[in-house]
């Protein structure tokens, strides 16, 4: 007998009307557990093999139908479900709250950034444009169309177990693909709920449309399963580099699309010039926002030599002040992290930064008492010298490396000498400093900002960046046309047949 899912669960799912899928002779189970008590909050039943095939065939029915109607009417259903996700904003951030551990405020931006990007897919239902281009033959025309481009899998990570699936689903069904999702597995209930309501939505439409969007709870081997379909096209996959490697090289083989958004080693650039009250608490939210569990978090500081004592200084109170604890309560600014070993990796990287020399403050377990199941940290602050190798790893914990700079090309290159390129930022009062920084000469990232940090980008943007990142880009700006098949089309409207490039081929 499966054990009832966690009375909270049950609770939200009420709520929004989304039924929990039964574990009636299921085989395989996913667990989800809460990371603030560690408690079980569901089972949920793993995708079997056939039920994968038959899953394929519902998505390949449902394609061409979709595709066929227009945008705009695509465009609407998307505009219904954001009026949904914003009648249940409340319920949803709660349940994403419950099975990441991120604090509300944080759970419920989350539920927001989806209703934001239903909003940006509704606008773009009626922007999907081509060009026309000018062609060296007289009387033609050159034009370059978008096409729906197949079926869309999307792999997302347990840290953003809503909102970036929502990118990636809502510009690909607008764009006329049908979608399969295998979410985390650490995040399995925010998946079926969310999902749950986008059926709704499709399924009430006339004819229904529930069959495009498909749902694949599982671990590894189902998202391995979703990589290596011959139908599935094309692949966003999110989560960390290993994981994205093997996906990017598993698409190759098939000639598959394969967007990718993988991790970071976000930095900050803090100059002599820079607001010192706005750097500090822009840098603490980047830094120890979300657990240090984003991949925009902030992890690595380069700091002026004129203002790198003081600039620390304050930051340790931050650090010593920064309120942790139950993510469902108000006033906390740090849930837990997602599991012991997250814990443990911190714990590792702490201790080959001690073995160096470096000076770290904070870094501790704490809350050990009130939940012995749980991994409360204490936000880390590591002073090094120089950049050394466990800097330029991602561990995915609130770590900040600190580290003084007295150029600023200087520390432009040690903000570029990171594997991954997602995310940058530099503090600066001189127009300068800030224009070399986002200048081809700077920063080397896909994300690079003034006077804000590396994280809590808007979905207008393109959200990616390059070299271990991945060089996927989702959401805002032209990301939507990774979800199309574009077409040049030449047409001739005269009655001679001029070749291009001069070339003469008389019959
Ligand atoms: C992620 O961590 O995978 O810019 C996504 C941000 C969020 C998205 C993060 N809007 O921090």
């Amino acid at each position: 007998m499966t054990p009832a899912p966690h009375p909270q669960v049950t609770e939200i799912f009420r709520r929004i009307g989304v039924a929990l899928p039964s574990t009636d002779g299921a085989g395989l189970l996913v667990r989800s557990r809460s990371p603030i008590d560690g408690a079980e909050l569901a089972r949920l039943p793993v995708i079997p093999r056939d039920a994968m095939a038959s899953s394929v065939q519902r998505l390949k029915g449902a394609q061409p139908a979709w595709a066929r109607l227009p945008a705009p009417q695509r465009g609407e259903l998307l505009r219904q479900y954001g009026l949904l996700l914003r009648r249940h904003k409340a319920a949803l951030g709660q349940l994403v709250t419950l099975e990441t551990g991120k604090i509300l405020q944080e759970g419920l931006g989350e539920v927001q950034e989806m209703i934001d990007i239903c909003d940006y897919a509704v606008g773009l239902s009626r922007q999907l444009f081509g060009l026309v281009i000018a062609s060296e033959r007289p009387e033609h025309k050159m034009l370059e169309t978008w096409h729906p481009f197949g079926i869309c899998g999307v792999i997302s990570a347990f840290n953003f177990p809503v909102a970036v699936w929502a990118w990636n689903a809502a510009l690909a069904l607008v764009c006329g693909n049908a979608v399969v999702w295998k979410p985390s597995q650490k995040t399995p209930l925010c998946a079926v709920a969310v999902h749950g309501l986008l059926r709704q939505v499709l399924e009430a439409s006339a004819p229904p449309f529930g069959d495009v969007s498909q749902l694949w709870l599982g671990e590894a081997e189902e998202g391995q399963a979703l990589v290596e379909h011959p139908d599935i096209r094309l692949v966003s996959a999110t989560g960390s580099t290993a994981m994205g490697r093997a996906v990017g090289q598993a698409c190759a083989r098939q000639f598959k699309r394969a967007i990718l958004e993988l991790g970071g080693n976000n930095a900050a650039v803090v100059c002599a010039s820079a607001d010192l009250d706005l750097a500090l608490r822009a840098m603490v939210f980047a830094a120890v926002g979300t657990a240090g569990q984003r991949c925009t978090s902030l992890r690595r500081a380069f700091i002026h030599e004129a203002v790198y004592d003081p600039l620390v200084e304050r930051l340790k109170q931050a650090y010593a002040s920064v309120a942790i604890g139950d993510p469902r309560e108000a006033g906390t600014l740090v849930g837990p992290l997602i599991d012991g070993r997250a814990g443990e990796a911190m714990q590792a990287a702490l201790a080959e930064c001690r073995a160096l020399g470096n000076a770290v403050t904070g870094g501790e377990h704490v809350l050990q008492d009130r939940f012995p199941g749980a991994c409360y940290v204490r936000p880390a602050l590591v002073e090094t010298g120089e950049q050394h190798a466990v800097m330029l790893r991602e561990t995915f914990a609130p770590i900040l490396y600190l580290c003084r700079f007295s150029d600023l090309d200087e520390a432009i290159a040690l903000n570029n000498a990171a594997r991954h390129g997602l995310s940058s930022c530099i503090f600066t009062d001189s127009l300068r400093e800030a224009e070399r920084f986002t200048s081809h000469l700077g920063s080397d990232c896909g994300i690079a900002n003034v006077n804000i940090g590396t994280s809590g980008a808007e979905i207008g943007g393109a959200f990616g960046g390059e070299k271990d990142t991945g060089g996927g880009r989702e959401s805002g700006s032209d990301a939507w046309k990774s979800y199309m098949r574009r077409a040049t089309n030449t047409v001739n409207y005269g009655r001679t047949l001029p070749l291009a490039q001069g070339i003469r081929f008389d019959l």
